[in-house]
């Protein structure tokens, strides 16, 4: 089978026409949709109606399922009866959220707080607001290649840590903060800044909204590296606002690409999302003298 596309954006992205990722896919489709996946970073499917289980079916196509963990609150984190599936939605019922509510406000891979993030996750649109609710997407590898050699030389091979317990109540103001159970889970990480793809061998600049410090580089200037990054990471070349339709499908590789759920007003209009999550494995930089730095934890008794 050749499978068709068509470009989203310079960046990154393509959606995939006369596909119903409803339908299991033989081995040779199921090789092809990867490759032009690793291609793009993301893969867009529109007109999809489907079930849970067909969802969760052709996820794990592609890799290992990760279960979102639950928060220590009251907050929904996954649906009830299927908890391979993570609700993202500002909907209440009888005055309670029914899923996350503004997940992902902030440009971010997911998993990136952890040692192994997660690989990829599907994102299937079922309410869609018509005002708003957009989600941006960012090619790192387009990021990392065109920064000034004298900055990729500062970066190449440096780690940078990664906080949760420091960032959760900047990164979510509307939840509440962690419980001390759950600090105790979410060990400081330092992950390369540059990041190795396993499957494509390029580089990737790897750095979020849970980083907090990077190697060698003092407090102050080291933050303002990161915002800078960051910045420069979400420049409208680099990247792909996808507006959501109701049936749409987005999968992402968190290898290579960020996303950004665009702020918007959420008290005019339901947005209903369910997504499904792979594992990963854990991120590494390899130089080209063959040297290898990996992400490591530091443990909660360390710090
Ligand atoms: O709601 C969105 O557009 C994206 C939320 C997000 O970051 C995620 O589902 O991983
Ligand atoms: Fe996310």
């Amino acid at each position: 089978m050749s499978i068709r596309v068509r470009e989203l954006s310079e960046a990154l992205g393509a959606e995939v026409l006369d596909f119903d990722p409803s339908v299991p896919m033989d081995t040779a489709t199921a090789r092809e949709v990867r490759e032009i996946w690793l291609q793009y970073g993301i893969l867009l499917f529109r007109g999809v109606d489907w079930t849970l289980a067909q969802h969760i079916a052709f996820t794990e196509s592609f890799g290992e399922l990760h279960i979102m963990p639950r928060l220590a609150t009251e907050v929904p984190v996954n649906l009830q009866q299927h908890p391979e599936i993570f609700v993202v939605s500002n909907i209440e019922k009888d005055g309670k959220p029914i899923g996350v509510k503004r997940a992902g406000w902030g440009w971010h891979s997911d998993g990136e707080d952890k040692r192994v993030p997660n690989m990829a996750s599907m994102l299937y649109g079922i309410k869609t607001p018509e005002v708003g609710g957009d989600t941006g997407f960012a090619s790192t590898y387009r990021a990392y290649d065109a920064l000034p050699p004298k900055t990729k030389e500062r970066l190449d091979g440096k780690l940078a840590r990664f906080s949760r317990v420091e960032m959760h109540l900047v990164n979510y103001p509307n939840l509440p903060p962690l419980t001390e159970a759950e600090k105790r889970d979410r060990p400081y990480v330092w992950h390369p800044v540059v990041r190795t793809h396993p499957e494509t061998q390029r580089k990737c600049l790897y750095i979020g909204r849970w980083a907090v410090e990077i190697e060698g580089i003092p407090g102050d200037e080291g933050r303002e590296l990161i915002d800078d990054l960051t910045a420069h990471i979400s420049k409208p070349e680099f990247t792909y606002i996808h507006k959501w339709r109701p049936g749409d499908v987005v999968f992402w590789d968190n290898r290579c690409t960020q996303h950004c759920a665009i702020p918007y007003d959420d008290s005019k209009e339901d947005r209903y999302m369910l997504r499904t999550t792979l594992e990963g494995d854990t991120p590494f930089h390899l130089a080209e003298d063959g040297r290898r730095v990996e992400s490591f934890l530091v443990s909660p008794l360390e710090v």
